[in-house]
């Protein structure tokens, strides 16, 4: 009976209840989403809206759409590396920044690509890119070759010569379904300068793709040194994995959660002494470590 009492109680809505929480704990994980970048103008993966030249995302961010098309799924990377570059960090990204700062036993997950908490000021020891970053690139052909924060924006002169046909609102032809794809020649594609016949892709990790393995291991073994008190799910569906495994991980070792989300189907499964903070995450992080 107190197992049903249990599940059916709602959670926690209390933010200074939580406060007084997270200020006792010592080990906290955070898993963010593209929740936390939509008060920064980019769009979610899911959202209203979530669709881009009438091509669901994850439909695009495949290897084999990279294959089958690779003008496509550059022009939709182009797109999205040109909003992130163009965004700022909101007050989400300040906050959980500080917060690391403050504390060093808070580890931040994202799935996020947008680079936004790097330039947040977000403390990389305690910031780990679960799903890659859109300012890296890598060769396609798998040779080696990498580079970190790249800015080219757009990422080469076949996509500038496409974006100088467009008021700047627009910039990159790619925002409006009605406006035509340019055309470009796989040629004029940005090319890996190491291998030379290898096409660069965003270094993100795709649907069907491997998470790096050496992260992966250095997130378990943060997990196993202890309890962690606190988990923070903040603007995530919570419908990809492993990302979304990790709060399974963090209640085995005695989290409670805290889920940061406007949508209410986001508190499902949460017991009674785990928390939903209903709301966007740029208003409610800063009042929790104000
Ligand atoms: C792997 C990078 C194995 C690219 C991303 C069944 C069939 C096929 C595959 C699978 C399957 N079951 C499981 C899988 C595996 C698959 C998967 O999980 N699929 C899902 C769809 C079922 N996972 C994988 O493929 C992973 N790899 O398993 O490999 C393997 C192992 C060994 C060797 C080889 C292979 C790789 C997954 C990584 C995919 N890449 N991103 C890119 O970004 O372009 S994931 C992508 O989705 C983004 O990272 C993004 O973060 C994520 C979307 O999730 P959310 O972040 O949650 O965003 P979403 O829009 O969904 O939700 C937004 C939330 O914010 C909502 O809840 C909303 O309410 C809330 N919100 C809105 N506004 C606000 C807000 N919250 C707060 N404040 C606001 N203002
Ligand atoms: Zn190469």
């Amino acid at each position: 009976h107190t197992a049903h009492a249990q599940t059916t109680m709602a959670p926690r809505t209390s933010i200074d209840e939580l406060k007084e929480l997270l200020e006792s704990s010592t080990r906290i994980l955070a898993l963010c989403g593209a929740g936390l970048s939509a008060a920064s103008g980019l769009p979610t993966f899911r959202g209203a809206g979530g669709l881009w030249r009438n091509h669901e995302p994850t439909s695009l961010a495949t290897p084999d759409a990279f294959e089958d098309d690779p003008v496509l799924v550059s022009l939709f990377y182009a797109w999205r590396k040109h909003m992130a570059l163009k965004a700022q960090p909101n007050a989400g990204h300040f906050a959980l920044a500080e917060l690391a700062k403050r504390r060093e036993g808070f580890l931040c997950l994202t799935q996020n690509v947008d680079g936004l908490s790097p330039r947040a000021g977000h403390p990389a020891a305690q910031l780990r890119h679960l799903h890659g970053s859109i300012l890296d690139v890598k060769c396609f052909e798998e040779c080696g070759y990498t580079e970190q924060n790249n800015l080219s924006d757009p990422p080469c002169p076949a996509l500038a010569a496409a974006a100088a046909d467009y008021p700047p609102d627009l910039t990159l032809p790619l925002l409006d379904p009605n406006v035509p794809t340019p055309e470009i020649d796989v040629e004029d594609l940005p090319h890996c300068p190491n291998c030379k016949n290898g096409l660069l892709r965003p270094g993100v990790v795709w649907f069907g793709e491997a998470l790096d393995e050496l992260m992966l291991m250095e997130v378990d073994n943060w997990i196993a040194r202890g309890k962690i008190d606190l988990m923070l799910v903040i603007g995530t569906a919570a419908a990809v994995y492993p990302a979304a495994g990790y709060t399974r991980k963090a209640q085995r070792r005695g989290a409670v959660v805290a889920v940061v989300n406007p949508d209410a189907d986001s508190a499902e499964g949460l017991m009674r002494n785990d928390f939903f903070l209903q709301g966007g995450a740029a208003e409610i992080l800063p009042r929790l470590f104000e």
